[in-house]
């Protein structure tokens, strides 16, 4: 992507790429410019200071932080850049179960939050930071609502298919 990228994507490790590029494809399918990076809160503590200071400067809108187990890397992002910062909580090969992960990322403190989506839900992630982009930018924001609109549309074609597979018992709805 050769635009200026509005939304930062970062992750504790390459071993989260599997789950945050789902963030960067919905991203890309709403045209919102974004940037994809590995900083990590305990083994790069300095890199994350500095991503987390620079990041308004360098003109991202957003940021979206995953990382898994002691997973301190979006709330202490969150505690350096006024940025919006949407935590994603991944269930890594060092999680329990994936609690430890949702816990470090959404009790946050006072005065500091983070945007926590579901275990593993990076896919949420981007269309929330594009929402936060859509605020100020009438394409992104037209995208987001074709996109709902294909959402409604799919249940709708559901609601069709089971009235003429359960005929009698859908009749009145
Ligand atoms: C976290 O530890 C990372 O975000 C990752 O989810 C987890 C495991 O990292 P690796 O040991 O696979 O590099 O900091």
């Amino acid at each position: 992507m050769d635009k200026q990228p509005v939304v930062g994507i970062i992750m504790g490790s390459d071993s989260d790429l599997t789950i945050m590029q789902q963030a960067a494809e919905i991203l890309k399918q709403f045209n919102v410019p974004y940037e994809l990076t590995i900083v990590s809160a305990h083994r790069t503590p300095l890199r994350m200071i500095d991503y987390a200071t620079k990041a308004h400067e360098r003109g991202l809108k957003v940021i979206i932080a995953g990382a898994g187990g002691a997973a301190h890397l979006p709330g202490m992002v969150a505690s350096i850049t006024t940025l919006p910062v949407i935590g994603v909580p991944i269930k890594s090969s060092n999680s329990i179960d994936g609690w430890d992960s949702i816990l470090s990322i959404l009790q946050m403190p006072n005065g500091i939050p983070v945007a926590t989506v579901a275990l593993n839900a990076a896919k949420n992630a981007g269309i929330l930071a594009a929402e936060i982009v859509g605020t100020s930018n009438k394409e992104t924001s037209a995208a987001l609502y074709a996109y709902k609109t294909l959402l409604q549309e799919a249940v709708f074609e559901k609601v069709d298919l089971l009235k003429s597979s359960f005929k009698n018992f859908y009749d009145k709805h």
